[in-house]
């Protein structure tokens, strides 16, 4: 047999191979890259020191911004939870109440400008529905801390 049909052979086979082995691996790396609908602060940063006024700006991976009340699959709008302690079991599964501690963006805003007193003070975000209630599996971001000096 011809020596280069020989090599572009094993060249095709080792491709095909490479190919079959890679396949599943592929899907993988997607799934990792895509682990569902994120909500987070694009600032401030975690144990970042500011100066009031506080510009908050919320980032959203996976989903789209909607005003609430707007009846649109995969849509909805930030909460921000400001020093009070993560949602419960019990109030992920109902409409959010809006309070000095719960602030909603039901216009669709994705950012803010808050008024703090000097000290710390912590932040969260959680991303809900068109009737307030969070999403179920819950899509809310860590809870920051900040200090406004
Ligand atoms: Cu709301």
């Amino acid at each position: 047999m011809n020596p280069r049909i020989v090599v572009l052979t094993a060249v095709v086979v080792a491709l095909s191979v490479i190919g079959l082995v890679k396949f599943p691996f592929a899907g993988e790396e997607e799934a990792l890259a895509a682990p569902g609908p994120q909500v987070y602060f694009i600032a401030p940063a975690d144990s970042e020191k500011v100066t009031g006024p506080v510009r908050v700006v919320f980032g959203l991976k996976g989903m789209g911004v909607a005003p609430a009340g707007t009846d649109k699959p995969g849509t909805g709008h930030h909460h921000l939870l400001i020093d009070r302690p993560p949602l419960s079991e019990d109030e992920l599964k109902e409409s959010l109440p809006a309070d000095e501690h719960i602030k909603h963006f039901g216009g669709g805003q994705t950012e803010t400008e808050l008024e703090l007193t000097p000290g710390t003070h912590t932040l969260q975000l959680v991303f809900g529905d068109m009737n307030h209630v969070p999403f179920d599996p819950p899509v809310m971001s860590a809870v920051i801390t900040i200090i406004v000096e």
